[in-house]
């Protein structure tokens, strides 16, 4: 099975699971799956798409941005505020992990291997990363209200899951390019709702 079709697949299943049986309510929630629109090709992946207003406290987690290879894997992150990044490198050599951004100043030093650092993400925003050993190494964090964001992949689809019924406003972010006008989407409990977000310069 494809991913895109596995994802289709996992999607439904969860939707049905909702209808048929009396599955707890946080379940039953809405999803929006979506599709970035551009010119080039490489701009669909790493498009933060990101739903406003969305009420209840995020519930807040932790994920682990590399360093292998000389880059940061993943290249684009998206958290609820409040979470917490693990840096880890996988490399032999030593890195260095900082951020001048607004949303989130620090500096974690040099660190090898096997001696992982954490970040919280304190303050909704856009966080660039950096390695002052590699100035070539960049990563995004974008930092969200709440949890309904989600980082598209290659082909460009995405997927927010989970979401609360409701009319919402969309927000993107991409490295360099823009949201073509405002755009809205409306959930309903145990649906999923698909959006085209549409960038340009
Ligand atoms: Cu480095």
């Amino acid at each position: 099975m494809s991913g895109k079709s596995s994802r289709m697949y996992k999607v439904l299943v969860l939707v049905s699971a909702c209808v048929v049986f009396m599955v707890p309510k946080a379940f039953c929630n809405g999803t929006v799956t979506g599709q970035v629109v551009t010119d080039l090709e490489k701009n669909k992946e790493y498009v933060v798409v990101y739903l406003k207003g969305v009420k209840g406290s995020p519930v807040t987690r932790k994920v682990i941005i590399e360093q292998h290879h000389m880059t940061f894997i993943p290249k684009v992150t998206t958290i609820p505020v409040g979470s917490t990044v693990e840096f880890t490198n996988r490399d032999k050599i030593y890195h260095n992990v900082f951020s001048k951004s607004e949303a989130k100043t620090f500096n974690i030093g040099t660190y090898a291997a096997g001696k992982p650092k954490d970040v919280v993400f304190d303050k909704p925003g856009v966080v660039d990363i950096l390695c002052n050993v590699h100035p070539e190494m960049a990563a995004f964090v974008v930092v969200t209200e709440n949890n309904a964001a989600a980082v598209s992949d290659k082909s460009g689809a995405f997927t927010i899951t989970n979401v609360p019924a409701g009319t919402y406003e969309v927000g993107s972010w991409h490295g360099k390019l823009k949201q073509n006008g405002a755009l809205t989407v409306t959930v309903a409990d145990g649906a999923v709702s698909h959006i085209d977000v549409k960038l340009g310069d």
